[in-house]
């Protein structure tokens, strides 16, 4: 008779299970990547949402769901989007790869850091629990008095405020526990001035979280006061006040769910153009601009409601004012790639889409800042074309592009690169494809929010476009969740430092331990792995590596 293996120890049976560990986790590696995983359940939620709508919208007169409906569908799709897929990713992002880049173990507060995420994850679910009691139909800026009892009855209302006061004070704990992690936990060297691009952009996102958020936070309160209690503050009183507080914290929302994108982005293109960033000081400063000035244009959301001109000019003005800082950081990373040796990987295709996209919606949104165009076009599908450029074409892409830069560190394998390619094209075809049409659409004067539409010569057809554009995209979508899946036991061994990186992150294991690291170099510049390869020719020494004609250095280029 074989001899029996003795039996496993009693104690091991308890080893905690992987989810346990998920769930109860406070290291910023496993609470960045359970946003993210979170945010990808969202996106699966808010794209169903949203094809439904686009089903609804692909020939005229359909009646495939009331109007009612239609709008439910709507504000569940737009609140999902913005609360619960492209924030958590992007506070995925920073959680994952803030403290990696300055050289810290973790952040500043971990346990307020897991308490944030579950913070989120709770008004997530408090979302998807609102149409037990009637789906909030009232959009997702939910404008009071709209928003008020007499006229959107279901208690989904208040479910839906509940979720964002829930998520939102989340996210407000999380910019705390960013701005202090920026502040006290750079290892030795690592100056204000030496921050990666990214490090930098998510840390001046902390200010913009910190002061925006609370905005919202107190006239949810202020609506549930009303909706609860009868006080009456927006029935009785100043009609626009809801929307004085909402895009107080509307727009700067839209520029902090920007901003680690932009930060991505400015990792990804000087790595793939094998040149540092162009004008380091510009994309750093411009930042710290448009913090500022994303809380001085809130109002040309409220262009039609009359605020009367000198309000309109002032607002049309600073509007204008932010395309400059926009806009330097789209001409520094055009400079970046301009000759210097560009690798047309996946996260660099992604970045190049971004840069394309994001930009077309930059400069639609312009348009916006002159006011007469804004009240001819306010509430058109010009709009919803406008919005999905800057947060699909702009922000969500710039995360696919960091998704595939960043994947081999977090699971120490690449990404399939063939079913990436495929993912990636009917990505940009479907995305372009639903939006493009869109502004045809809004000059020819179809309004949003509407759940159907007349026969009017083009608007079926360029609808109809739109809506199988939307299956494109959703099938590359589908193909890049197949490869995430696929990749992280089939996918091609990375290594450390897969791309040649220079920034901390890349001198960690793929995945990084616990601590993150075993030890730190000396840091002299804003490249510490790039004067770790290259000791002879470090960065502090000779920082301008481009020649007289802006061509990327011929030794520079066999550095490679
Ligand atoms: C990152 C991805 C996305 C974000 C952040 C986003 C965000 C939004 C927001 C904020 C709204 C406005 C909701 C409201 O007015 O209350 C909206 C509306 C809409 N979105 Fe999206 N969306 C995304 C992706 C998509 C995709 C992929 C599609 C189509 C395939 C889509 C189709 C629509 C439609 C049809 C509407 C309704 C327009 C209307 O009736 O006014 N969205 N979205
Ligand atoms: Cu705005």
């Amino acid at each position: 008779m074989s001899q029996r293996a003795p039996a496993f120890p009693k104690t091991s049976a308890r080893r905690p299970s992987a989810v346990w560990k998920v769930l109860t986790s406070t290291d910023h590696k496993s609470i960045g990547l359970t946003y993210m995983g979170v945010a990808a359940v969202f996106l699966v939620l808010g794209g169903l949402e949203a094809l439904v709508m686009r089903l609804q919208l692909a020939v005229p007169g359909n009646r495939l769901l009331a109007g009612e409906t239609y709008d439910r569908f709507l504000t569940m799709h737009g609140t999902t989007m913005i609360f619960f897929v492209l924030l958590p990713l992007l506070l995925g992002f920073t959680n994952y790869l803030l403290p990696l880049q300055i050289g810290a173990r973790d952040m500043a507060f971990p346990r307020m850091n897991a308490f944030s995420l579950w913070l989120l994850v709770g008004g997530g679910l408090l979302l998807y629990l609102s149409p037990l009691t009637g789906a909030p139909s009232q959009g997702w800026f939910s404008y009071a008095p709209l928003s008020e009892t007499p006229f959107t009855p279901q208690r989904g209302v208040d479910l839906w405020s509940a979720a964002l006061i829930v998520g939102g004070y989340g996210t407000t704990l999380t910019a705390v526990n960013v701005l202090v992690t920026g502040a006290r936990l750079r290892m030795r060297g690592m100056l204000y001035k030496r921050l990666p691009m990214f490090a930098w952009m998510s840390w001046i996102n902390g200010f913009i979280i910190l002061f925006a958020l609370p905005c919202l936070t107190a006239v949810l309160l202020m609506l549930e006061v009303d909706r609860l209690l009868g006080a009456g503050l927006f029935t009785r009183g100043d009609p626009v006040l809801w929307q004085h507080y909402f895009w107080l914290f509307g727009h700067p929302e839209i520029y902090l769910l920007i901003l680690p994108a932009w930060g991505l982005i400015s990792e990804i293109i000087p790595v793939f153009s094998r040149k540092p960033i162009f004008g380091y000081e510009f994309v750093a400063w411009s930042t710290v601009a448009i913090a500022f000035l994303s809380f001085a244009v809130y109002a040309h959301h409220m262009f039609a409601v009359g605020l009367g001109w000198p309000v309109e000019l002032a607002f049309g003005t600073t509007s204008m004012l932010i395309a400059i800082p926009t806009g330097i950081k789209v001409f520094n990373w055009l400079a970046t790639m301009w000759k210097g040796s560009v690798r047309y990987t996946l996260p660099m295709l992604y970045a190049a889409a971004f840069i394309v996209q994001f930009t077309f919606g930059g400069v639609s949104g312009v348009t916006f800042a002159v006011v007469p165009i804004d009240w001819q076009l306010t509430d058109t599908y010009y709009v919803v074309a406008h919005f999905h450029y800057v947060l699909f074409g702009g922000s969500l892409f710039a995360v696919l592009a960091g998704l595939h830069y960043l994947y081999p560190k977090f699971t120490g394998r690449f990404l399939d690169e063939r079913l990436g390619r495929w993912g990636f094209w009917l990505n940009v075809i479907g995305f372009n494809g639903v939006f493009l049409v869109q502004h045809l659409l809004g000059l020819m004067g179809m309004p949003r929010r509407v759940y159907t539409y007349p026969d009017l010569p083009g608007w079926g057809a360029l609808n109809l476009f739109s809506t199988v554009s939307g299956f494109v995209l959703g099938v590359g979508l589908l193909l890049l969740l197949v490869n995430l899946i696929r990749s992280r036991t089939h996918g091609r061994l990375a290594g450390r430092d897969p791309w040649n990186g220079w920034t901390l992150e890349w001198l960690t294991d793929s995945p990084p331990q616990e601590g993150n690291f075993s030890q730190l170099p000396p840091l002299h510049s804003r490249r510490p792995l790039w004067d770790l390869k290259h000791p002879d020719d470090m960065d502090h020494v000779r920082p301008r590596r481009h020649d007289k004609n802006g061509h990327i250095r011929e030794e520079e280029r066999g550095h490679q």
